[in-house]
């Protein structure tokens, strides 16, 4: 077996709603372990360039100002295929779209106040990861 690891935020629209433990035993349900987990207020300008990649959609600005409107948890889920099982357990982008029992299709209040962000693949979870947590902070 090979333990993948990914990058998960849990957005301010679900820790304003108290919601961080419901969404987490989605995660552990699903065989997602949390090897490190912490709560942080973003700056505008570290969303900015945390979504840099989404700077030219007409949603970047607002993206920027939801991230940094409140406490977001942003943390490691460890396990087998943990980047592909993370965002089945989240759901689509889209909470009308999402499938019964995700995370957005349960919480999500709208395709921009969706709950939760998971990395795209391997190399995006890699700097996403290294991006808010030492080495040290990762315990397996
Ligand atoms: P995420 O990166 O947050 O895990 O979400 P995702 O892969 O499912 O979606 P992505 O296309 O990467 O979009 C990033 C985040 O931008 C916001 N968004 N708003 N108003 C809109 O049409 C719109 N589209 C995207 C969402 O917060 C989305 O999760
Ligand atoms: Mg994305």
């Amino acid at each position: 077996m090979t333990l993948e690891r990914t990058f998960s935020i849990i957005k301010p629209d679900a820790t304003r709603r108290n919601l961080t433990g419901k969404i987490n035993a989605k995660f552990e349900d699903a065989g997602l372990r949390i090897v490190a987990q912490k709560r942080i207020l973003m700056t505008k300008a570290q969303a900015g360039e945390f979504y840099g990649v989404h700077k030219d959609r007409p949603f970047y600005d607002e993206l920027c100002e939801f991230m940094s409107s409140g406490p977001v948890v942003v943390q490691v889920l460890e396990g087998e295929n943990a980047i592909a099982k993370n965002r089945e357990v989240m759901g689509a982008t889209n909470p009308a779209d999402a499938a019964a029992g995700t995370v957005r299709a349960d919480f999500a209040e709208s395709v921009g106040e969706n709950s939760v962000h998971g990395s795209d693949a391997p190399e995006t979870a890699a700097v996403e990861i290294a991006y808010f947590f030492a080495g040290t902070e990762l315990v397996g």
